[in-house]
């Protein structure tokens, strides 16, 4: 109870904090990749160990922990498939994803139409999911506890479910007209999906039932042609290239090449028209976004040239743009436990976003909502600066 009541107070603490993120010039990744990274994820367990994709087809490991006595630390790749690894992806990797119950297996995806489950401590392949078109994403449901279903969305306008158990790639989900750039399970109901496709259309499906498809989201609510069937629903004007779920499911951020970002309420499918403004991208692939976790308001990281884009989830109001890529961004992801940012991009470079550590402390955090009595040795170095500055 007590370590509950410490993390809540420490994200509120650090959340104040999450619009002054800035890069860290005292915090590296090492440069592994020799060209651009694709995806990135960090595993949910302990918050620690990173995962990175390449267009090459490499495979990075980091520990992102801070193990120096020094001001400057640069967190270490341990490992990597590399392009000599026997069993690298051909082409690009396109999405990498950790088992969300522990680091000793994670999964990647790829251009090469595989998916490859690995086993984190030989680094060999346990198993390998062969597709008919290249696969552009991929995702494991974070709280499933009855099946083991990854759905991967491909250049086929059918959904294809995996089996982590079995080994079997039998079922599929019909509906979309063209290619699936994005799938993500919800963070709330083990067996919902929601899908994003090529055709505009974004479709929330409950894998348990025969026709699988629950809705197919509609922009206009059905307010536009009363009589239009729910066939002809259409999320986007364009490519819908990528989804996030918000932390609590409640909701889902959707991206699409007619420069929108729509934020729906996942329970009625509803457009919520929060207006983003002009969200520009024109990518063909799949877009890897992340929302931030347990902040007041949450965020929205949204890559976009070679900067990130930084919206207030449910106002839309557009915060503030992060500088440091030289080339274009391709993913963004959020490590929760520090309210900390990671992106990758095309310059092959990963960098960090800290929250500044010279931001005055929020006023609703008054010393009795601090439980220094309590603190985790490990968070002793964050606490002791809210002292400096309080
Ligand atoms: C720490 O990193 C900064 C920024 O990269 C650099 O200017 C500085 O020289 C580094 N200091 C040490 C001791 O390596
Ligand atoms: C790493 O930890 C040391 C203390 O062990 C601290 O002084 C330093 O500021 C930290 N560096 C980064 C980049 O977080
Ligand atoms: C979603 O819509 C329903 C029905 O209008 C509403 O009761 C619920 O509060 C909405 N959910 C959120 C998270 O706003
Ligand atoms: C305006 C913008 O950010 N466009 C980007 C959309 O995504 C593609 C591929 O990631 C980039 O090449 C564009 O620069």
């Amino acid at each position: 109870m007590i370590l509950f009541f410490f993390f809540i107070s420490l994200s509120s603490f650090f959340c104040g904090r999450v619009l002054s993120l800035e890069l860290n010039k005292d915090r590296d990744v090492e440069r592994i990749h020799g060209s651009g990274i694709n995806t990135l994820d960090i595993e949910p367990v302990e918050g620690r160990y990173m995962l990175s994709g390449g267009s090459d087809g490499v495979i990075v490991l980091y520990d992102l922990e801070n193990l120096s006595r020094k001001p400057n630390y640069t967190c270490k790749a341990l490992f990597s498939v590399g392009r000599s690894h026997p069993d690298v992806h051909k082409f690009s990797v396109e999405t990498v994803q950790w088992y969300p119950h522990d680091t000793g297996i994670f999964t990647s995806s790829s251009f090469d139409k595989t998916l490859k489950i690995w086993d984190t401590n030989t680094l060999q392949p346990a198993d390998i999911f062969h597709f008919e078109g290249t696969v552009y994403s991929h995702h494991m449901s974070p709280v499933a506890t009855k099946h083991c279903l990854i759905a991967v969305g491909t250049k086929s306008p059918k959904v294809q479910l995996c089996d982590l158990k079995s080994g079997s790639s039998s079922h599929i989900l019909q509906g979309h007209r063209q290619e699936v750039l994005a799938v993500s399970w919800s963070p709330r109901h083990e067996y919902v999906l929601a899908t994003g496709s090529a055709d505009g259309k974004v479709k929330l499906w409950d894998v348990r039932r025969a026709s699988g498809c629950l809705s197919t989201l509609d922009q206009y609510n059905g307010e536009k042609s009363k009589a239009s069937s729910e066939a002809a629903n259409t999320a986007h004007n364009g490519r819908v290239n990528g989804l996030c779920y918000t932390n609590d499911g409640l909701h889902l951020l959707t991206i699409g090449t007619d420069d929108r970002m729509r934020l729906w309420n996942s329970s009625t499918g509803e457009n919520t028209l929060v207006n983003y403004g002009k969200v520009c991208n024109e990518s063909r692939k799949g877009l890897k976004f992340a929302i931030s976790c347990g902040c007041n308001p949450e965020f929205a990281f949204v890559p976009y040239g070679s900067t990130i884009a930084v919206y207030t989830v449910f106002t839309g109001e557009l915060i503030t743009m992060l500088r440091g890529h030289y080339s274009t961004v391709n993913c963004c992801v959020f490590q929760p436990h520090f309210q900390e940012l990671y992106t990758g991009s095309k310059d092959c470079n990963i960098l960090a976003w800290i929250p500044a550590p010279r931001e005055p402390v929020p006023d609703d955090i008054s010393e009795k909502s601090l439980p220094q009595h309590h603190v985790n040795p490990a968070y002793e170095d964050a606490w002791s600066s809210s002292d400096d500055e309080g």
